[in-house]
């Protein structure tokens, strides 16, 4: 019987092991299994999505114990979508001195899309983010991010969490990889929702909020109904001219960003809350090391 029928939720979780960083997994019930013939994430996103699945539906056996890490294989690539809501949008002309380029991105055809990460600047759930020592304003970008095989078919859903170093773009749109490529710059997590498990993704909500001792600094909430793109129009445009080998992860952009005077302080917790996705939950610290080689080597 498969999870659909039985209606038990499962997620693909990526463990660190005594002898494997990234270890893809079953999970069901809080408990993790291997899957047969497949050790990372790379390898499930070489194969098509139906040999996936099954093999996938056969997991239940050899049960794999270790730390739950971000649902990532050390080859992978992190891409990130931009002004593909109206908030962000305005957000961005709000922030920065040359407002129209955002305008004419959120109206083009062609999306605004960006690399953002390697594993190397990616953590997981209950992980250390970054903002970086030299930005004066910093914020969480909570997105739905939807993980692609190399055959551009949708695998899942997870939440990325595009952290930014706002003042930074927002001088200067030329410094965008400044503002988002930095240690400790990109969550993912806490797991990849199989999408043959969610009966309809157009809607899910998207909740965040940043945490301060006690306070809510800030809370907003949206939905994927507000996306002003399509998933399968990101990805076609992704793989124009360039192909995927092991697959991708790509954040689809933001529909909720703080208000101007809010900004990220060390200490500060943010959470970011998908439907049928998870929960992920991110502590923040000021970045000028490397945070992966620090905690989770
Ligand atoms: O244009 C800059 C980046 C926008 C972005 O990351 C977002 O809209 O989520
Ligand atoms: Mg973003």
């Amino acid at each position: 019987m498969t999870e659909q029928s039985t209606g038990t939720q499962s997620f693909i979780a990526v463990l660190h092991t005594a002898g494997h960083k990234y270890r893809i997994t079953k999970a069901v019930n809080g408990k993790f299994f291997a899957i047969p013939k497949v050790a990372t994430i790379s390898d499930a996103l070489e194969l098509p999505i139906s040999e996936f699945k099954s093999l996938y539906e056969q997991a239940g056996s050899e049960e794999v114990i270790g730390t739950l890490t971000a649902p990532i294989a050390a080859d992978s690539e992190i891409w990130g979508a931009g002004v593909t809501y109206q908030r962000s949008r305005d957000a961005r002309k709000e922030e920065s001195g040359i407002p129209d380029v955002y305008q004419l991105v959120y109206e083009a055809d062609r999306p605004e899309l960006f690399f953002k990460a390697t594993a190397r600047r990616t953590v997981g759930t209950n992980a250390n983010v970054g903002i970086r020592a030299d930005a004066l304003t910093s914020v969480p970008e909570p997105e739905v991010a939807i993980v692609v095989n190399k055959y551009r078919e949708l695998i899942g859903l997870t939440i990325c969490n595009d952290m930014t170093s706002r003042n930074i773009e927002g001088e200067n749109p030329l410094y965008l990889s400044q503002a988002k490529i930095y240690y400790g710059s990109n969550a993912v997590g806490p797991m990849i929702r199989p999408i043959w498990e969610i009966k309809d993704y157009s809607s899910l909500a998207i909740d965040a909020k940043i945490e301060r001792g006690t306070n809510i600094v800030w809370q907003a909430q949206t939905s994927l109904a507000q996306l002003n793109r399509s998933f399968s129009d990101l990805i076609e445009y992704l793989f124009r001219c360039q192909s995927f080998p092991v697959g991708a992860i790509l954040s689809t952009g933001t529909g909720i960003v703080p208000p101007l005077d809010i900004s990220l302080e060390a200490g500060d917790v943010v959470t970011i809350n998908v439907a049928e996705v998870g929960t992920l939950i991110n502590q923040v610290v000021i970045t000028p090391i490397d945070i992966n080689e620090k905690e989770n080597l």
